[in-house]
């Protein structure tokens, strides 16, 4: 099931560049979707969610919503 996360300055490619990598940075083998449009970031990965967030926190992007799809 992937983790399904609301990242609102989620503004553009670049953007979307920069959360992959450091979700990737946490686990390199990690498959990430990330939408501008819908904000919406799904990450499929065996990381802890808490390691994912901070690394998202880390790259200056705010985690506001946290589900699983
Ligand atoms: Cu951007």
């Amino acid at each position: 099931m992937p983790l399904l996360l609301t990242v609102p300055d989620l503004a553009c490619s670049a953007c979307v560049a920069n959360v992959t990598q450091a979700v990737q940075a946490v686990d390199a083998s990690a498959q990430v979707t990330a939408d501008p449009k819908t904000k919406q970031v799904s990450i499929v990965s065996t990381a802890a969610v808490a390691a994912i967030e901070s690394a998202i926190a880390q790259a200056g992007y705010t985690v506001a919503e946290r589900s699983h799809s």
